[in-house]
């Protein structure tokens, strides 16, 4: 029902109607009537947290009167608009990030600072929103950031998990994975208890005759669920564009919860019912390019995909539009193919709730929807068993099986003579059991598919989906190379950088047009400019060399070059070849006489990253990496030449610290395994040099900074297969470097080697998928380049400015500009007031 005040009786509305603060002394009234209110506090027992929730909702009143008006606006003008479907958004920290984006962190800081706070320990208060395991999960933040500042009408959707992703301790060595429980006293939600959607599941469906004769499915008798939505207010920086994530949380439904059982004295019984329906927003599967198959996996996509599009289909009905229109007011973006189920949801909408015929659905569906890839590997690509839908989701199987149909026959009949092609594109899976392949139900029922860097859109082309591209051409397959939002890892990230680039830019434009970078390339010789740039650099490395010291105990010396890898951990991104990188480097060390010693370039190695709770290996690599840290810190031997240094709990907001403080940072994937990166982006923007393979995005950053500014090496794709192939075939012989790394663990220099065995074992005698002992004198050899370039700090220092010089083309607005114009079809709402 709306609920709108007739015009004679706004005025009191209008006189009173919320306003934004923006002066010190307003921020300060706003801060303190939510500590005294809201709170129920007083100066007398205000502590930094309490100070953390005043400042929080005093900024969330000025989000929250700018979200009204720009959905007020969106809605007065009809635009198109785009929905960013995604299971994970990554959002880390807001309070800074919000602070930054609407311009007023100064008026915030003097006045904290009067209230008698300091506020980088009221940002420390905030709790990382970690709705996301890694890449695609943080891409979707920086869409959401670029999306607001670039001022498109744009929604994501995604679910409110109760427990993020764990958090990371290392005990003994061994990850310990702990629940994130997040949800206490986060002031960045707005609970919206009136916007409900009921879900069903289960179920059957039954076929009936409406009134003109046509036979139509109803899917009934399910188990209902109820979705609430959950919305956070996004601002976008330097706009007044703020737009909203909607996340959905489960519940039972009130009609549900089972009164019969209730009066039937079975009320434990019925509070468990009512516990189930919650389980399904409960956790966020902590997988990193891995997809498992669980039943409560598919529940949460289906009730996340069935709420969002419920929501989306509502608001297009107010409009009174016709059906054909529903392409030119809505485009559907799907992060991946977990969201796929949404495709099958809409036409399920269209021809069994509004009786459009399936033809007409379908076109409107294809031209609706566009599905992003991010991974050709083989264990990340989705797929449901059969049974497990039919049971789940008996109307959406059928609806499956019709598409299919429908596909099948238009490419027999555009390929009659090949016999194979059939069941190699099917939806359906010939296996025992048969199952859904997702990513082919998402490029059918999609007008644009991407990859996300250009080498992974044409091994899309090549090899996933070769026989796709075969059948509607090329055009429905594109690149969209990745991006990340200067705001957060520049800006947020690095004030000091931020500030130093806007001061000979004169002012911060570049934050919204990063291409604005190149202008600081003439400064490469002023001698001012590049000092400062190595104070900058040095004040981060110290403020990383602090965290360290905090959380590990360990002391590192702030001149010794700082060689960071943090990302998930996975053998395919191989922190297994830097570790046995680092322990080449220690015994050599170890071999050096004191005159060899002096030449050494100190280092210290930095690790980072969770291993997914059922990922053995990557778990083992972890352990081996707290177990070398253990050996060489403490090996008088060695000092300050070489240190290992192995961050608990990798996060956002670590991040936030990590990148701006990395001298040379490591993106050594197995050429042609990642998708594309993002941290690579990150290191480079803030001053680090990266050393890498040849590989996703390594290969277009290498095309925009110049070959001279960064350290390639290894195998190339094109070469893979054969070096697997030679593995099984030709005979496998250890690299000798690598050989002596291996006899060190084998004698226990380390560790009982029994622990690291299944490690080295997949090398020496699994044939060594990844290719680490082919890449590994490569890498031996560019490290010692590395070494080299750095000790002439003058040229480094030169490369540095020259590659953030020159990474304009990766921030996000460009990603988001292209998704818009080629695949969305969606134009930015002026905001002017
Ligand atoms: C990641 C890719 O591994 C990474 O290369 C890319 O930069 C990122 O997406 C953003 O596009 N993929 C995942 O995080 C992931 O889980 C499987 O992919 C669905």
């Amino acid at each position: 029902v709306e609920a709108s005040i007739p015009e004679p009786l706004r005025e009191a509305w209008r006189n009173h109607s919320a306003t934004e603060f923006t002066s010190k002394e307003d921020f300060e009234k706003y801060f303190v009537r939510h500590v005294e209110t809201t709170l129920a506090r007083s100066l007398y027992n205000c502590d930094e947290l309490a100070a953390y929730s005043g400042t929080a909702l005093a900024f969330r009143d000025r989000l929250i009167i700018e979200w009204n008006r720009t959905q007020q606006r969106q809605t007065f003008t009809d635009q198109k608009r785009v929905y960013y479907l995604s299971l994970e958004f990554l959002m880390g920290r807001t309070l800074d990030n919000a602070m930054l984006n609407v311009g007023l962190k100064d008026v915030a800081r003097d006045g904290l600072s009067d209230l008698g706070f300091r506020i980088e320990d009221v940002i420390n208060q905030e709790h990382d929103a970690a709705l996301g395991n890694g890449g695609l999960g943080r891409l979707a933040a920086c869409f959401m950031d670029s999306m607001a500042t670039l001022n498109y009408p744009a929604w994501g959707y995604g679910l409110r998990y109760r427990y993020g992703i764990f958090k990371q301790e290392i005990v003994n060595g061994y990850q310990v994975e702990i629940p994130d429980y997040w949800l206490d006293n986060n002031p960045w939600e707005f609970p919206r208890h009136e916007i409900t959607v009921d879900i069903q599941f289960y179920g059957n469906v039954k076929k009936y005759q409406d009134e003109n004769g046509r036979i139509l499915n109803s899917w009934e008798d399910g188990e209902i669920v109820q979705a609430i939505a959950y919305d956070v207010p996004i601002p976008g920086y330097g706009t007044k564009t703020t737009n909203n994530l909607r996340l959905w949380s489960s519940k039972a439904s009130s009609g549900e919860f089972d009164f019969q059982k209730f009066n039937a004295g079975d009320y434990e019984s019925a509070v468990a019912d009512q516990q189930r329906a919650e389980t399904i927003s409960a956790v966020l599967y902590p997988n990193d390019n891995l997809e498992r198959g669980k039943e409560l996996r598919l529940k949460q996509q289906y009730f996340w995909c069935a709420a969002s599009l419920f929501d989306i289909v509502r608001r297009f009905k107010k409009t009174k539009r016709a059906w054909a229109e529903f392409p030119d007011q809505v485009a559907i973006q799907l992060n991946d193919t977990h969201p796929t189920l949404a495709i099958v949801e809409l036409q399920r909408i269209l021809i069994d709730m509004e009786g459009l015929e399936w033809d007409e659905a379908w076109s409107i569906v294809t031209k609706t929807f566009g599905y992003t890839n991010h991974t050709v590997l083989p264990e990340a690509l989705e797929k449901w068993s059969v049974p497990l839908m039919q049971n789940l989701l008996p109307r959406h199987l059928q609806i499956i099986y019709e598409v299919n149909l429908f596909f099948l026959q238009s490419v027999e009949k555009r390929f009659p003579n090949d016999r194979d092609i059939l069941s190699r594109v099917s939806i359906i899976e010939e296996s025992h059991p048969k199952m859904v392949r997702m990513a082919y139900l998402a490029i059918i029922g999609s007008h644009k598919v991407n990859g996300v860097a250009e080498l992974h859109s044409d091994l899309l082309k090549s090899t996933l989906f070769k026989d796709f591209v075969k059948i509607y051409g090329p055009d429905r397959f594109t690149n969209v190379t990745n991006g990340i939002t200067p705001r957060r890892w520049l800006h947020q990230a690095n004030p000091r950088l931020s500030a130093l680039i806007a001061e000979k830019l004169g002012g911060y434009d570049f934050l919204k047009d990063l291409t604005l970078l190149d202008k600081i390339e003439v400064f490469v010789d002023d001698k001012a400019f590049r000092e400062e740039w190595a104070v900058i650099k040095r004040e981060n490395k110290l403020r990383l060399a602090r965290h360290i010291k905090a959380t590990t105990g360990y002391d590192v010396n702030p001149n010794a070059l700082f060689d960071v890898q943090v990302k998930r951990i996975h053998e395919y991104k191989r922190q297994q070849l830097n570790i046995f990188g680092v322990i080449h480097r220690y015994l050599s060390i170890k071999a050096m006489s004191a005159e060899e010693k002096k030449k050494v370039v100190p280092r210290v190695s930095i690790f980072g990253g969770k291993a997914a709770p059922g990922y053995w290996m990557a778990k083992t690599i972890i352990h081996l990496i707290n177990n070398v840290a253990d050996v060489v810190n403490k090996d008088p031997e060695v000092g300050d030449l070489l240190k290992v240094i192995f961050i608990a709990d990798y996060n956002v907001s670590k991040a936030e610290i990590i990148c701006p403080a990395s001298d040379i940072s490591e993106h050594i994937s197995t050429a042609g395994t990642e998708g594309s990166g993002t941290s690579n982006m990150k290191f480079v923007l803030n001053g680090g040099l990266i050393i890498g393979t040849c590989d996703g995005a390594n290969i277009e950053i290498t095309r925009e900074i110049g070959e001279q500014n960064i350290f390639l090496f290894g195998n190339l794709a094109e070469d893979v297969e054969d070096l697997r192939h030679r593995h099984f075939y030709g005979g496998f012989k250890l690299d000798p470097q690598l050989e002596r790394v291996f006899d060190a663990i084998k004698d226990n220099l380390f560790g009982d080697k029994t622990d690291f065995s299944a490690l080295t074992s997949s090398i020496e005698e699994h044939g060594d998928y990844y290719l680490v002992s082919d890449d590994f004198n490569s890498y031996i050899t560019t490290h010692e380049m590395v070494d080299e370039a750095f000790q002439n700090q003058e040229e480094w220092l030169a490369k540095s400015i020259t590659s953030v010089a020159r990474m304009g083309f990766f921030s996000m607005d460009r990603v988001t500009n292209e998704y818009a114009d080629s695949i969305w079809n969606v134009e930015p709402l002026d905001v002017t007031d």
